[in-house]
């Protein structure tokens, strides 16, 4: 097993990090920018080396500079969290040069799973049904159309490189398809450096199920369960949920080998997200693989009782599955809500600020996932998400009551959040009787 550890990220994801491997009798440092010399992930580790300054750019994605500061603290491993460097295979090949084990799968496959066109065809020819569209990149506007022409609209227009809604567009007409295609590739090229493109049916009104699945190096696959992420505001995803309210236990099981079958076909190692868009038909459609721990793992561990870091660490360190798929047993029903420090009336505006006065709920079942405290100042340079409020209980209804009345107890003063907005959502009829989909919030409200 390693004997120390360096986190590469910040906020409560670090904190989640750090407390796992202390579990685990692991040494752990941590790296900060000069904005967050008072953060909780810098105070908990057991060393914390500043590694530039506030901008993301110059410290949590500097990898020249977190590389160093593994070598120089003697860390056998690099946990990357989300975001930042976790899907970078740039770095993930620099830590291999280095000696040092990556926490995630190779730079192979995080380079092939990032190129969303490459992953299609992966799993075209594996047999895992994808939304139907195009097999091969698309590079130009004239041949996009045709393709499309045959396919019938309304398409999505996506770039491989895409992700967040970036490059990507919904064609509803012909007349629209070329000079649609043109702007949509621009972004990529300007934010990815990649002019490959691909078409997709568009689905209308889907809901966007993920299934969490575990692999280690021995070839053993395991899934667990889905998490149902339709609740979002412009790819911001604001309440997830395990199980789904839209799958059968027989949907489920077939999704579920599905995504196995995905992970194998990719040769996937570590913690991965096989995600896919269901129709209202119950049709279901691969879009996309995810290569990092994701916001939202708190769910699926609450009610599969798998503690996903604890995995992750442990596949990286050459260990087998702790698991079979039979002893995976899925109980009762887990809710999270994202609480942001950002304004629903001004368009979900960040709003930075101190936090004057702070308590956090508690009781059976609740779960919260924070890296703030009384007195923290939320600075303008990172993400807005200050805090996950996690629920467990037996059933959806139950989960939803004690989310309400855990939220009612949150006290965040100080900085403008969205937990009002959050309480309108999980109040809605629609939402308690699982008539949700991307979208919900559009939808529901005029904001
Ligand atoms: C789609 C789609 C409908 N049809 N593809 C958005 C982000 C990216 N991961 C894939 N996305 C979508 N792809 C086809 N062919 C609808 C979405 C989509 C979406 C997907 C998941 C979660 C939220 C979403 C919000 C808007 C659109």
């Amino acid at each position: 097993m390693f004997q120390k550890i360096l986190v590469a990220n910040r906020g409560e994801i670090a904190v989640r990090i750090i407390r796992a491997c202390r579990e685990m009798g692991i040494k752990t440092v941590a790296v900060y920018s000069e904005a967050d010399r008072e953060a909780l992930h810098t105070q908990l580790a057991d060393e914390a080396i500043c590694i530039g300054p506030a901008s993301s750019l110059e410290s949590y994605l500097n990898m020249e500079q977190i590389l160093s500061a593994t070598i120089a603290a003697g860390a056998d491993a690099i946990h990357p969290g989300f975001g930042f460097l976790s899907e970078n295979s740039k770095f993930a090949k620099m830590c291999q040069k280095c000696r040092i084990t990556f926490i995630g799968p190779s730079a192979e496959i995080i380079s092939r799973m990032g190129n969303k066109s490459e992953a299609r065809k992966t799993m075209m020819q594996a047999g895992v049904p994808v939304v139907p569209g195009t097999k091969e990149p698309v590079y130009d506007a004239e041949k996009g159309k045709e393709i499309a022409d045959q396919m019938g609209y309304p398409v999505m227009i996506k770039a491989s490189s895409g992700g967040g809604g970036k490059g990507m567009r919904i064609c509803e007409k012909p007349e629209e398809f070329c000079e649609m295609f043109r702007t949509a590739q621009m972004e990529s090229v300007r934010g990815f450096n990649d002019n490959t493109m691909y078409i997709e049916k568009y689905i209308v009104h889907p809901r966007h199920i993920e299934f969490q699945i575990l692999a280690d190096k021995f070839g053993n696959v395991i899934q667990l369960g889905e998490r149902d992420c339709s609740i979002q505001r412009h790819h911001q995803k604001l309440i997830e949920e395990s199980p789904s309210s839209a799958l059968t236990p027989k949907l489920r099981k077939k999704m579920g080998e599905t995504a196995v079958h995905a992970a194998k076909a990719a040769g996937y190692e570590n913690a991965g997200t096989v995600e896919f868009l269901l129709d209202r038909d119950g049709q279901f459609y691969f879009i996309e693989m995810n290569t990092r721990i994701q916001v939202e793992h708190p769910v699926t561990e609450m009610v599969f009782g798998v503690d996903l870091i604890r995995e992750q660490i442990r596949i990286a360190a050459g260990y087998p599955l702790e698991k079979k798929q039979e002893e995976i047993q899925l109980n009762g029903h887990a809710i999270e809500c994202r609480i942001n420090a950002e304004d629903p009336k001004k368009n979900f505006m960040p709003c930075p600020g101190i936090i004057e006065d702070l308590h956090f709920p508690g009781g059976f079942g609740v779960r919260i996932d924070s890296a703030v405290y009384s007195g923290y100042e939320i600075t303008p340079f990172y993400d807005s998400m200050i805090a996950k409020v996690i629920v467990h209980d037996k059933d959806r209804i139950s989960a939803i009551n004690k989310m309400r009345s855990t939220l009612g107890e949150l006290i965040l003063e100080g900085v403008v959040t969205n937990l009002d907005f959050q309480y309108e959502i999980l109040n809605s009829p629609d939402f308690q009787e699982g008539k949700i989909s991307t979208d919900f919030i559009s939808e529901h409200f005029s904001i």
